[in-house]
């Protein structure tokens, strides 16, 4: 994938979480939507549910890899199928593959890529932690497409403080070393701020390895 020469992460003043504004050039952008909407052709997006109560989420996700990240009624787990077709999740684009190796500094690859796909002005995700991994040494990288959003990063608790700051199309981060467990979400998108998905919205791609390397 054809990425800008010069790629410097910015400070964020948090050891671990690494921004890459613009790691991605409009050609790149456009090469990785390409690959997503093929790939998910065999990975229909479906609209997961709150564990428990069962109460569908404001956004859609789908995933790709050996693994993929679900939520439903019965709670938040890792599963090799499509909760819908049944089918095994298509691997990972080959870009995103790529990125991984030059950028996770992580020796085994990527096992999940969860897709998070926000249209309208209600799509929203809570505060969370990414917790369900066995291999929490390996960071989280999360690429974004489209429109900005706002993005939200607390302590290791969920009342610590927090700030905030927009993710827009192209930009790459790094949730990893010790800052690996904490919170974060989305408080909303901005609509209008990107071309790039006809009709407006975001997504989200976040790269997980789940298991232990052997
Ligand atoms: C999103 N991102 O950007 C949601 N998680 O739509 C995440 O939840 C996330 O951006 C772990 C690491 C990076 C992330
Ligand atoms: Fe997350």
């Amino acid at each position: 994938m054809k990425e800008r020469r010069v790629a410097l992460p910015v400070e964020t003043g948090l050891e671990g979480l690494i921004l890459y504004p613009a790691l991605l050039d409009g050609a790149a952008q456009e090469a990785l939507l390409a690959a997503l909407r093929e790939s998910a052709r065999k990975a229909p997006p479906y609209r997961p549910r709150m564990p428990r109560t069962g109460q569908p989420w404001s956004i859609m996700q789908t995933n790709f890899g050996p693994l993929g990240w679900v939520s439903d009624e019965r709670g938040y787990r890792y599963e090799p199928r499509h909760p819908v077709t049944g089918d095994p999740w298509p691997p990972i684009p080959a870009m995103l593959l790529d990125l991984w190796a030059r950028i996770a500094g992580w020796p085994a690859p990527p096992e999940a890529c969860l897709v998070n796909i926000y249209r309208g002005e209600k799509a929203k995700m809570g505060l969370h932690q990414d917790r369900d991994e066995a291999a929490l040494d390996a960071p989280v990288l999360s690429v974004s497409l489209g429109d900005s959003c706002i993005f939200r990063v607390g302590g290791f608790a969920r009342g610590d403080r927090t700030r905030s700051f927009r993710l827009a199309s192209g930009d790459v981060l790094v949730l990893g070393g010790a800052s690996r467990l904490r919170f974060h979400g989305i408080d909303r998108i901005i609509p209008g701020s990107s071309s790039l998905i006809e009709g407006g919205g975001r997504l989200n791609l976040t790269l997980r390895r789940v298991t232990k390397p052997q």
